[in-house]
C-alpha cells in the first residue's frame, strides 16, 4: 500500500466551469483518486475554490454582492456541482480560508529571509476618490489607436492593442468613474525566480517520464525570451491575501495583496490543513502528506491540469516551495492536458458557449458525461465536443455493450432460474479462454490508469465489457439451456460475478452505474480482480440478486438535435 496525494488544479470561482474545464483537471484526477482507492492504497485528493484576483472582484460587483458573499454562494454552487458529477474530493477548500492566509505569508517570508523576495518601486495609477491604486483593468478610457470609448488600461477589447493605463484617452476608474487620476509612486514585492532557474532547470530535467506537453512549456518559459523572469507578487486589491501583516520583514505595503497566482498554489497545502480541522485531526495529520521530515517522503503527489496552468506548476509554484528552505513536499508528476472543443469552436466561459457542468447534470446523469468525457479526454491533442460523437459514445459504448449485457443476463437468469445465482455445471475451455482474456486485459487496464493514460484505460475497459458480450453471444445460454440446463446455470453463474467484475473496474469511470450493478447484485464486495478466477466465482450459487431498471437509456436522433440546438448560442 502507498500513499497518494492527488490533487485538481483549482478552478476560478468566477462562475460556472464548462465540462472543457471539467475534463481538463478535476474528472481525471478524480478518475485516478477513485482507481488508487479502489487498489487499496492511501490517498488525500483534493481541490478548492480559487477566490481572489480582479475577476472574483468584477463578478461580484457584477452580481451587486459584496466580495465575500459572493464567493461563499459560489463556493457553495461549486460544490453541489462537484457532488453531481460523483467528483470525490476529501475535501473541497477555499483558498480565501485562514489557513491559507497563514501559509501564504509564511511562505512570503520565508522567500524574503533568503532572499528571494524584493521590493520594487513602480509608477502606477492612484484614484483619490476611489482612495486606491487601480490595476490595469481598472482603468477606462478610449483607446488612442481606434477610438474605441471603453478600451481598458491594459488592453483595448475592440482593436486588441495592448495597452499601458497611461496611453487611454480621458482615462477614467473602472469603479467609479472618478477621471482625478494621478500617476504616484508605489512598491511591490517581487519573486526573484530568476535566481531558482538553474536549481528548476535541474529539477525539470529530472523528470524524465512526465509528458512531453509538461515539459516542453517549463523548458520554454525557463529559456524563451530570456528566461524565467521575476515577478511582481502583490497587488492593489482589496480582496486577497494581505502583504501587509503582523510580523511581516517588510513595511508599507498596506492596502495590497499578494497575486492570485501566488497563493492559488499554496491553498493545495492549506486545503490538507482545512481537511484535517473539518475532521477534528491535528495538524500532524495533514503535515505527514506535506513535509517530508514529518511523513511526507513516502507520498506520492500527482497534479492534474489544464497546459495553461503548467508554467505556475513546474515553475513559480516550485520556486516558491524550494524557496522557501522547508522540506515541504514537490509533486512527482503532473498530467496535463489540452483543451477539449465545442462543436467546431471553444468552449468559452466569458462567451457562454458549449455545456455547463450545471445545464449538462439537468440533461443527463453524470456517468455519461464523464464517460464521454474521460474516454475522449484531450491528451494527445486538442479533443472535440460534438452531440453526433456524444451520442455515438453513450449508446454504443454505454447502453449497446455494458447496460445490454447487465440486462440480458439478470433478465435470463430470473425467467429460468429466479433471482438467485444458479448452482450446478462446471466451467469448460469457453470459460477458461475468457479467463484468459480477462487476466491480460485487467492488466493492461491496470497499467493505463497507473500511468493516467486515460483513452486508453477506457478503451481497455470498453474492450473486457465487449469480452463479456462475446462470451455470452457464443455460450448462448438461452440455446444451452434446452438440452443441458446444468451448464446454462454455470454460464450464467459466470456472467453474473462478470457484472461483479465489471462493476469494480468500471466504478472509477462510472460510479453511479457501478453502484447499481453492485446493489443489484446485492453485494457490497467491491474487491478488485486480482485473482481473475476467484473473482468469476464470488458470488456463490444461492446468492440473491434483483434485476436493476435500464442502466443507460439510449440518447435519441431528436433528443440530440434538440440539445444541439439548444446550445447553439450562449447562455444568459
Ligand atoms: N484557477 C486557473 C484555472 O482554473 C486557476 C488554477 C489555479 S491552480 C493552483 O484554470
Ligand atoms: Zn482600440
Amino acid at each position: 500500500m502507498a500513499r497518494h496525494l492527488i490533487t485538481s488544479a483549482i478552478p476560478y470561482i468566477n462562475g460556472i466551469k464548462h465540462l472543457g474545464n471539467l475534463v481538463g483537471s478535476q474528472l481525471p484526477a478524480d478518475l485516478y483518486a477513485r482507481y488508487m482507492r479502489a487498489r487499496g492504497h492511501e490517498v488525500l485528493f483534493l481541490c478548492a475554490t480559487d477566490e481572489h484576483g480582479t475577476p472574483a472582484e468584477l463578478a461580484a460587483a457584477k452580481a451587486g454582492k459584496p466580495v465575500p458573499e459572493y464567493c461563499a454562494e459560489m463556493w457553495q454552487v461549486q460544490k453541489d456541482l462537484s457532488d453531481g458529477f460523483g467528483l470525490s474530493f476529501d475535501h473541497f477548500g477555499r483558498s480565501s480560508s485562514p489557513q491559507n492566509t497563514a501559509l501564504t505569508q509564511h511562505f512570503a517570508g520565508k522567500l524574503w529571509e533568503n532572499g528571494l523576495i524584493e521590493e520594487v518601486t513602480e509608477k502606477q495609477v492612484y484614484s483619490r476618490a476611489d482612495g486606491r491604486f487601480l490595476p490595469d483593468r481598472y482603468i477606462e478610457g478610449t483607446c488612442p489607436n481606434c477610438g474605441y470609448e471603453k478600451a481598458r488600461g491594459d488592453q483595448c477589447e475592440n482593436c486588441t492593442k495592448q495597452l499601458d493605463p497611461t496611453d487611454l484617452i480621458d482615462a477614467r476608474s473602472a469603479i467609479s468613474g472618478a477621471t482625478d487620476l494621478e500617476v504616484r509612486e508605489t512598491k511591490h514585492l517581487y519573486l526573484r525566480q530568476s535566481k531558482m532557474r538553474d536549481k528548476l532547470d535541474a529539477w525539470i530535467d529530472s523528470k524524465t517520464d512526465w509528458p512531453l506537453l509538461t515539459t516542453s512549456i517549463a523548458k520554454k518559459w525557463l529559456h524563451d525570451e530570456g528566461g524565467l523572469r521575476d515577478r511582481g507578487i502583490t497587488r492593489d486589491l482589496d480582496w486577497g491575501v494581505p502583504a501587509q501583516f503582523d510580523g511581516a520583514p517588510w513595511s508599507g505595503m498596506e492596502g495590497k495583496v499578494f497575486y492570485v497566482w501566488f497563493d492559488a498554489p499554496i491553498e493545495y497545502i492549506a486545503c490538507a490543513a482545512e481537511w484535517a480541522e473539518a475532521r477534528g485531526l491535528d495538524a500532524a495529520a495533514w503535515r505527514r502528506w506535506w513535509r517530508t521530515d514529518e511523513g511526507a517522503e513516502d507520498v506520492r503527489y500527482t497534479q492534474f491540469m489544464g497546459k495553461d496552468n503548467v508554467p505556475f506548476h513546474t515553475l513559480s509554484f516550485p520556486a516558491t516551495l524550494m524557496g522557501s528552505g522547508e522540506p515541504w513536499k514537490l509533486v512527482d508528476y503532473i498530467k496535463s492536458f489540452n483543451y477539449l472543443n465545442y462543436d467546431g469552436g471553444q468552449f468559452s466561459t466569458s462567451q457562454g458557449r458549449g455545456v455547463f457542468m450545471d445545464q449538462a447534470l439537468e440533461i443527463l446523469p453524470a456517468d455519461y458525461w464523464r464517460w464521454w468525457l474521460l474516454s475522449h479526454a484531450p491528451e494527445g491533442g486538442d479533443a472535440e465536443f460534438t452531440w453526433e460523437n456524444f451520442q455515438t459514445g453513450v449508446n454504443k459504448d454505454l447502453a449497446d455493450v455494458l447496460g445490454n449485457f447487465v440486462s440480458r443476463v439478470t433478465k435470463f437468469c430470473r425467467s429460468k432460474f429466479g433471482e438467485a445465482v444458479p448452482g450446478g455445471g462446471d466451467p469448460g475451455a469457453r470459460e477458461a479462454a475468457l479467463t484468459e482474456t480477462l487476466e491480460t486485459r485487467i492488466a493492461a487496464y491496470a497499467a493505463h490508469m497507473e500511468a493516467i493514460e486515460v483513452r486508453k484505460a477506457a478503451m481497455e475497459l470498453r474492450a473486457i465489457w465487449v469480452a463479456g458480450n462475446e462470451y455470452l453471444q457464443e455460450a448462448a445460454p438461452w440455446a444451452t439451456y434446452k438440452e443441458a440446463p446444468d451448464t446454462a446455470a454455470m454460464q450464467i453463474r459466470l456472467a453474473l460475478n462478470l457484472i461483479r467484475v465489471h462493476a469494480v473496474l468500471s466504478a472509477p469511470f462510472i460510479p453511479g452505474a457501478a453502484r447499481r450493478m453492485l446493489d443489484a447484485l446485492n453485494t457490497g464486495d467491491e474487491s478488485w480482480p486480482d485473482d481473475v478466477p476467484a473473482a468469476l466465482g464470488a458470488l456463490p450459487a444461492g446468492h440473491a440478486f434483483s434485476v436493476p431498471d435500464v442502466l443507460f437509456a439510449k440518447i435519441t436522433d431528436d433528443d440530440r438535435d434538440a440539445w444541439r440546438d439548444r446550445f447553439a448560442g450562449t447562455r444568459d
